[in-house]
């Protein structure tokens, strides 16, 4: 296990008080702080050797190009890619799964096709594939959720048909923090003859990710919730799909050879690359994905799963409060959305906002999902691998102060 302390002593905006206490950070299903090792890698990238990749014939514009083809090498190898050319550099989750909507779902759905996702997921899972079914005339069925806040796992069975073509679903849901069996959902998708995409937005950055393990076909995640900068994130697909797959934008660096007539493109992943990339951006995941694989993913789950074992039991007894999702720490991750009697969830962060601690309040950009639940809103906690027990104390005595104030 790692040393939660030296670790903060990385992260130069949690050295700091906001209205006058030491600031909590507990958004981080909303984006991670970043680690000096990434700011520097970034700082030095601008102030050293600052030029655009794949062009130039000189030597920092060499040195950029390195750098940002490193950083894929080590993304693949974080993920247990087969090949560093299965990694795609995108802007983030959202851009990822749209690229697989209109590349991948718009050459190979019809009619009659189904997408099958589940009643948890994102709207960035949600939405791509409504649009897609709207152009091709497929279907989106969704897997439900149980009062639990597992999935219905018989309702998949039912579900997955001969028509379904892609079952793409969350590793782990950014409100109810479940962790989806996409071992069992891979093996029974491939089974009917669907592709399997996983969104990784909230499972890549808190767990071990071993691609080959997982036997899924696409995954999308963000570099921004695994402590790079914003503006970076991956698509990982498979060789044999991304092969076949069109390109999505078209335009400088993803092409071999341009007429005026027509053009080849290039080879993978640059063929899905078009455009000057998010170069320092890319150089800054690498060093993320260093300081990760420095700490252990095993250690990183192991931590945020004692980290929420203790905030279940300590958030149960503030008093009118409802938590959301599994209860067993095992079966779910470190976001943990909740209710504060007939509190607005809105002034709940407003309270704990005073009391120096940031958290979510809102539907998370899980719409669906909150209007199943019967809500328009919770307020969620989510944490990382600089988060304490006592930083769950301040949470618990400050909801505490919430109910007096308001309840
Ligand atoms: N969830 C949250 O506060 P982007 O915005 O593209 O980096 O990630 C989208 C996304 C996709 N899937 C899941 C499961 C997610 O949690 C997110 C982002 C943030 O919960 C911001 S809405």
């Amino acid at each position: 296990m790692f040393d939660v302390n030296a670790v903060r002593q990385d992260f130069p905006v949690l050295q700091q008080q906001v209205n006058g206490k030491p600031l909590v950070y507990l958004d981080n299903s909303a984006t991670s702080q970043k680690p000096l090792p990434v700011i520097e890698a970034m700082d030095t990238y601008y102030r050293e050797y600052n030029a655009n990749v794949h062009r130039g014939i000189y030597s920092i514009s060499e040195k950029a190009s390195e750098a940002y083809e490193m950083a894929r090498k080590k993304v693949g190898r974080f993920i247990n890619a087969r090949s560093w050319r299965e990694v795609i550099f995108t802007r983030n989750t959202t851009e990822g799964i749209n690229l697989v909507a209109y590349t991948w779902g718009q050459a190979n759905l019809k009619a009659g096709d189904v997408i099958l996702t589940s009643e948890m997921e994102h709207h960035a899972n949600i939405i791509p594939w409504q649009q897609l079914a709207a152009r091709t005339g497929a279907t989106v069925k969704y897997v439900p959720v149980d009062e639990r806040g597992y999935l219905d796992m018989a309702a998949f069975d039912h579900l997955l048909t001969a028509r379904v073509k892609l079952v793409a679903i969350t590793q782990m849901s950014n409100t109810l923090g479940t962790i989806t069996p996409i071992g069992e959902m891979a093996q029974k998708a491939h089974a009917v003859g669907a592709l399997v995409l996983l969104d990784g937005a909230q499972a890549v950055p808190h767990m071990p990710t071993d691609i080959q393990a997982f036997d899924c076909d696409f995954l999308a995640f963000s570099g921004h919730k695994m402590l790079a900068p914003t503006g970076i994130g991956v698509l990982w697909a498979r060789k044999e799909i991304l092969a076949e797959m069109p390109p999505f934008m078209t335009g400088g660096d993803m092409i071999k050879r341009v007429t005026f007539e027509d053009s080849d493109w290039n080879d993978l992943p640059w063929k899905f690359e078009a455009g000057t990339p998010a170069i320092a951006e890319a150089i800054g995941l690498g060093y993320a994905v260093d300081y990760l694989q420095a700490l252990g993913m095993h250690n990183v789950r192991q931590h945020e799963m004692v980290l929420t074992t203790y905030a279940l039991q300590r958030l149960h007894q503030v008093e009118g409060i409802r938590i959301y999702g599994p209860d067993e720490p095992t079966a779910r991750g470190g976001a943990v959305a909740f209710t504060l009697g007939n509190i607005h969830p809105h002034d709940v962060a407003a309270v704990l906002d005073g009391e120096g601690i940031a958290v979510r309040a809102g539907h998370h950009c899980t719409m669906p999902l909150h209007t199943k639940l019967g809500l328009q809103a919770t307020t969620r906690a989510s944490f990382y691998i600089y988060n304490l027990p006592e930083e769950v104390d301040r949470l618990a005595e400050a909801l505490d102060k919430t109910r007096e104030l308001l309840g």
